[in-house]
């Protein structure tokens, strides 16, 4: 059976290049620091995003969570969206582990928060409260259907950071996707931000592997943060080598995913009893929900998997399709197709 499996980006696997790179890559103790392969990735990374340092971390989760831990200390409070993915899917990480107190703030359509909002949560000294340390914000924006955040939102929150004190961090698992649809390069959306995540393993089909970027100061305090939770890795120059790959090559078609995943979106609009805001399609994520007294979105995921069609109910009437490498037109008309049958 044909599968066309939309559950998410984090799927793809890597491209012969990264086996070859992976294979041939030189390799050393990296938490000697010895790594030439990792170094040459993390200063690749940095570059890219007009960062003195990054740092090699195992997945999304560590990063953010390594990030958080190195700017805020027990009992600090962090202001974040409702749907950030931090708040949502790690499973209270920054809390169970850090004692780091989440303000959260909602999230608007279009994946920020209003600054008002966020404005108005930051706490006055007094004995009795946390201290705010930190906002976080996330580009694309997951839960909010890979929506994406613009540089002048991210300079107007900068102003707001610096007025107040405080610090940003940025969850850009899918940075470049955000890059890609905006025609910017992906340090214009870092620039108001003290740390970024970003991840390879997503759209940039790397295996393993996420960055966290930042000043000098704060990479070398970060490194601590990710050996205490487990995540000094040895000769990890094997997994540096797909990111390199994937920075190197997996950015640009990036482009494409956006394509599919606006004919994607185009098609299930066609849909009776599918709703969907075509606006909110700006990268590779389709949200979209289903209004049926005959068939909840669990069941439809159940009948279209039995049909080779893969995708996620992500909670109440919502569903998410992702598109990325290894998808291709053909592939998004055959699942249009069999969920057209389906509602038929
Ligand atoms: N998101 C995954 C799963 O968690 C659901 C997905 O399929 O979208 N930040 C953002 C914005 C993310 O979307 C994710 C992963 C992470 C962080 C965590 O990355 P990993 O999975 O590498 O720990």
């Amino acid at each position: 059976m044909k599968i066309v499996d939309l559950r998410s980006d984090t799927v793809t696997k890597p491209t012969p290049e990264m086996r070859r790179a992976m294979a041939e890559a030189e390799v050393g103790d990296d938490v000697f620091g010895e790594d030439p392969t990792v170094n040459r990735l993390q200063e690749m990374a940095a570059e890219r995003l007009d960062k003195e340092a990054c740092l090699l971390v195992a997945s999304g989760t560590m990063g953010n969570l390594v990030s958080l831990l190195t700017h805020c200390g027990r009992g600090d409070e962090v202001i974040l969206g409702d749907n950030a993915h931090t708040y949502n899917y790690e499973q209270g990480g920054i809390a169970a582990l850090g004692g780091i107190h989440p303000r959260v703030v909602p999230n608007l359509p279009d994946g920020t928060m209003n600054l008002d909002d966020i404005e108005a949560a930051i706490r006055p000294e007094n004995i009795h409260f946390p201290r705010t340390r930190l906002i976080a914000v996330e580009n694309t924006h997951n839960r909010m259907g890979g929506v994406v955040l613009t540089p002048g939102y991210m300079a107007s929150l900068g102003d707001l950071a610096r007025r107040h004190g405080l610090r940003i961090h940025l969850d850009g698992a899918r940075i470049f996707n955000a890059s890609v649809a905006l025609g910017v390069p992906a340090a214009d959306l870092a620039r108001d931000a003290d740390s970024v995540m970003f991840c390879l393993s997503k759209g940039l089909s790397a295996p393993v592997g996420s960055l966290v970027c930042g000043s000098a100061d704060f990479i070398a305090e970060a490194t601590r943060a990710r050996k205490v939770v487990g995540g000094g890795m040895r000769q990890a120059g094997i997994i540096a080598a797909a990111g390199i790959v994937a920075l190197n090559s997996m950015v640009d078609r990036l482009a494409e995913d956006h394509a599919n995943a606006r004919f994607l979106a185009e098609g299930l609009a066609e849909f009776p009893g599918v709703a969907i805001d075509l606006g909110s399609v700006q990268t590779d994520i389709v949200i979209f929900a289903l209004h049926r007294p005959d068939m909840t979105p669990q069941q439809l995921a159940e009948i279209m998997a039995e049909r080779g069609v893969l995708f996620l109910p992500i909670g109440g009437d919502r569903m998410r399709m992702v598109t990325h490498y290894g998808i291709e037109r053909e592939d998004i008309a055959y699942a249009l197709e069999q969920i057209r049958q389906v509602l038929a």
